[in-house]
């Protein structure tokens, strides 16, 4: 593995975009609104210093797992420590198609992507994209049909938008597909969502509000960007629901304006269903994981700390408070956390430093803290990189620049087999 990760790091593709692009500090707002009430992405914090470990402890993920300590009966390592940078998003996708492990895609204040690989507890980053100010939105989908497979695709706040394509080498490099002058892309999704072009799209979603397409279909191997509608309010997050052969596809989405909305994009144009809308702004959206014949079910977070479940019926959506939890969630991300796959679970994280599960009990929703990180969190997901227990692993990032691995211990929900514990 070693000389590939050698070959892997040379390759660190820079998207030149001119002299201010290259300042590390965040480019001033071109928009000239006032700066985002909250604080998401800007200037990262450093991280208080964290305590010293043992000598015998590995603390760097590059050469091995490197532990850290978890609550609650849950492990804890290091996936990539970026000096302090902030890192504002973590999505975990098969970005290398050859490798059987997925990958985790970390989006940072300098506007750079961070493309990590595991191995046997290591974790070799790949880092490409420079674009000076943060990186947002993040998306993985076939959308290019002239680049075998799925692409990465990410955007940022000085508003140009990349692809990220991976290869059969272990390298991964970037490029420049689209700039939405004015806008700050904060968040994308992929699929085939717009049945008045062939094949898949992007979908961003920016700061002013606006939704715009951007397809694979410019000359020279270029995209074509396409305003869709202004909106009010900055989405935040966004997912997308599936359609059906009868039904389009519904992107759900989280708005600063306090909305839970399904867009649905038809021939006609874009159709918006309110789902759940209040006065506080919301900001991460999740859905639990899809199981035939369950109903839909979205978490989202409001910016006070509230946590609601929303479940779809054929008589519309029932809301649900299921917790009241500190102020600032900045991440939420739901999965199988518990050893009866039955049991709900879902997981929170944000500006009060903590992860903490959800889980739904007999007597009502509780809550209990597995992580505790020195500085504030900033997103949280899902992935599955740790098959010694029954149960989804949880990756967390925010204002001191790591990301973080989250596990139950080996033997975990699969008591039938001998294990390392
Ligand atoms: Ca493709
Ligand atoms: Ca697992």
């Amino acid at each position: 593995m070693a000389p590939i990760r050698v070959a892997a790091c040379l390759l660190v593709v820079i998207v030149m975009l001119g002299a201010g692009a290259q300042a590390d500090e965040p480019a001033p707002s071109k928009t000239q609104e006032p700066k985002p009430l909250t604080p998401e992405p800007q200037a990262p914090q450093i991280a208080e210093e964290p305590p010293e470990p043992a000598e015998d402890v590995n603390t760097n993920p590059r050469s091995g797992e490197a532990p850290l300590t978890a609550l609650a009966g849950w492990n804890a390592a290091l996936v990539m420590d970026n000096g302090g940078t902030g890192v504002w998003t973590v999505k975990s996708y098969q970005v290398f198609e050859h490798l059987g492990a997925p990958e985790v895609v970390g989006l940072d204040d300098k506007g750079r992507c961070h493309v990590l690989m595991s191995y046997s507890g290591t974790w070799a980053p790949i880092s490409v994209l420079h674009d000076g100010g943060w990186l947002g939105g993040l998306t993985h989908g076939d959308v290019d049909p002239r680049v075998e497979g799925k692409e990465l695709y990410t955007g940022s706040r000085r508003g140009n938008i990349f692809q990220v394509r991976a290869y059969d080498q272990t390298l991964v490099d970037g490029r420049l597909i689209a700039t939405i002058e004015g806008r700050e892309i904060h968040t994308l999704v992929s699929g085939d969502l717009d049945p008045r072009t062939a094949g898949p799209e992007l979908i961003a979603f920016t700061r002013p509000g606006g939704v715009f397409r951007i397809t694979a279909t410019g000359k020279d191997g270029g995209f074509e960007v396409t305003k869709l509608a202004d909106i009010k309010g900055r989405v935040r997050d966004a997912l997308v629901l599936p359609g059906t052969p009868r039904t389009q596809a519904r992107i759900a989405c989280v708005s600063r304006r306090g909305t839970l909305r399904l867009l649905q994009i038809t021939k006609q144009g874009l159709l918006w269903e309110t789902v759940h809308g209040t006065s506080m702004g919301r900001g991460r959206v999740t859905r639990k994981p899809a199981r035939a014949g369950e109903a839909t079910v979205l978490y989202t977070t409001l910016d006070d700390g509230r946590i609601m479940r929303h479940e779809e019926s054929p008589k519309g959506w029932r809301h649900e408070t299921i917790y009241l939890g500190p102020q600032g969630p900045r991440g939420v991300a739901a999965g199988r956390f518990d050893a009866d796959p039955a049991v709900e679970t879902v997981a929170v994280f944000g500006y009060s430093k903590r992860v903490e599960l959800l889980t739904r009990t007999a007597e009502g929703w509780k809550a209990e803290t597995i992580f505790e990180d020195p500085a504030k969190g900033h997103w949280l997901c899902v992935g599955e990189v740790d098959g010694r227990n029954a149960t989804q692993e949880l990756f967390a990032c925010g204002f001191g620049g790591r990301i973080v691995q989250l596990m139950r211990p080996p033997g975990y929900g699969r008591e039938e087999a001998a294990s390392a514990r």
